[in-house]
């Protein structure tokens, strides 16, 4: 049975490596409808995992430019994210944040665009973690967040505010 403790243990290791990039621009905050894969039907912010000898950073920027054809603008990391479930998947997300992209937002295959005022993000339709962090991340915030998940709900968690974390995951 896994706890907080195991996941914020120095030895934890993620089996997945992921990125989510937040184009935030005039109030607004660039978000997608997920058409496939972990959390299809949600909304979420633009992500995936990582290609073999990628950054995050770019990993993120690609992601980005195949859900929604847009090549975000002043890309930041501010913060992480590990996710245990009990079923054994696990994954680390490193979360960046943008001022701008060059283009317009376009449905793929992958995603549908969705744009949304700051103060109107519809935390329901989203994972139930983004509601605890997502407000960090737009204040700019530096935020470590630990989650034990049983498939779709949230059964524990805790998030470190303002300190950057010196431990990175895989990669
Ligand atoms: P690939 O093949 O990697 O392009 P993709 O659909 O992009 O597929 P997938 O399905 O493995 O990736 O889902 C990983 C994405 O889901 C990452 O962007 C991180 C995001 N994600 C997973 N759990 C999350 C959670 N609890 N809260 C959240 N995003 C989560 O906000």
């Amino acid at each position: 049975m896994w706890t907080l403790d195991d996941v914020r243990h120095p030895q934890w290791r993620a089996q997945q490596h992921a990125t989510l990039l937040f184009v935030v621009r005039d109030g607004q905050v660039l978000l997608i409808h997920k058409k496939r894969g972990l959390g299809a039907g949600k909304i979420n912010g633009p992500g995936g995992r990582l290609e073999s000898g990628e950054t995050p950073r770019e990993a993120a920027i690609r992601e980005i430019n195949e859900e929604l054809c847009v090549d975000p603008v002043g890309v930041r990391e501010v913060g992480e994210l590990s996710f245990q479930f009990v079923d054994g998947l696990s994954i680390y997300v490193n979360v960046f944040k943008a001022d701008d992209c060059v283009g317009e937002a376009a449905e793929t295959d992958e995603a549908v665009p969705y744009w949304t005022p700051v103060d109107q993000i519809p935390y329901e339709q989203m994972w139930a973690d983004d509601a605890h962090w997502v407000p960090l991340m737009l204040a700019e915030t530096p935020f470590r967040g630990y989650f034990l998940f049983d498939d779709e709900v949230m059964v524990d968690y805790v998030i470190d505010k303002g300190a950057a974390s010196v431990r990175l995951g895989r990669g």
